[in-house]
């Protein structure tokens, strides 16, 4: 098995997580995502993955590209410990948080936007992190409200084991702190957070910890 990762990319992070959480020790292989105009847009890796993005999994000669996706298959083919809860309501739930971040926040916010932005369309710096806190802040502030009322949430986002919705959050807030949004009106993105932190797999997959974080 080969992830092709970046230490920054939240959808390559996501993937670490789940990974670590199966004991899954895969080959890493890191694609620089800014030097020489990005590996990711590179023929030989659009040839891995023609959307020229980070994660992509290659497993039994195959490729699996979309982070959701190369979660649930590694969840389906190495079911312990459970990433999705076991009936089909609370599969959709935890799907929907997931969901909430990696369509909603994080597309907005994804490095080939924020270039688009400065570039083409010859927005400010300044302007650009506006938008950035902007679409972090909204999409956070309203996962805050749907965990900090649902009976469901426990040590982590679905009851006392983590999920594919924490494999989601982590790397979101860890991108959000990054950027400096304000956090601190989201106790309850904040409690989950330090509790998988806690957690080796949650820990191990940090970017400052991976082979080509600089
Ligand atoms: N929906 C995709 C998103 C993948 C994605 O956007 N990856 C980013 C890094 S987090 C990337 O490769 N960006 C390269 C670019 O913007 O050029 C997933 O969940 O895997």
């Amino acid at each position: 098995m080969k992830l092709y990762t970046y230490f920054r990319s939240s959808a390559a992070y996501r993937v670490r997580i789940a990974l670590n959480l199966k004991g899954l020790a895969p080959e890493m292989v890191p694609i620089h995502l800014v030097k020489n105009g990005g590996m990711q847009l590179q023929a030989d890796y659009r040839a891995i993955n023609p959307e020229g993005l980070v994660p992509a999994l290659e497993d039994g000669g195959q490729v699996l590209s979309q982070s959701l996706a190369i979660i649930e298959y590694l969840d389906e083919t190495h079911p312990s410990p459970a990433l999705m809860p076991n009936n089909a309501l609370d599969r959709a739930w935890v799907r929907s948080l997931a969901l909430a971040i990696a369509c909603d926040i994080h597309p907005l916010n994804n490095l080939r936007v924020l270039r688009y932005l400065t570039g083409k369309l010859s927005v400010a710096e300044e302007d650009k992190n506006t938008w950035y806190k902007h679409w972090c802040e909204e999409g956070l502030s309203a996962l805050e409200k749907i965990l900090s009322s649902d009976a469901r949430v426990g040590q982590f986002c679905y009851r006392d084991t983590p999920s594919l919705a924490d494999c989601c959050l982590i790397p979101q807030l860890y991108n959000a702190q990054r950027f400096k949004v304000d956090l601190s009106n989201m106790p309850t993105l904040l409690r989950i957070q330090s509790n998988c932190l806690a957690l080796p797999a949650f820990a191990q997959a940090a970017p400052e910890l991976q082979m080509d974080a600089e």
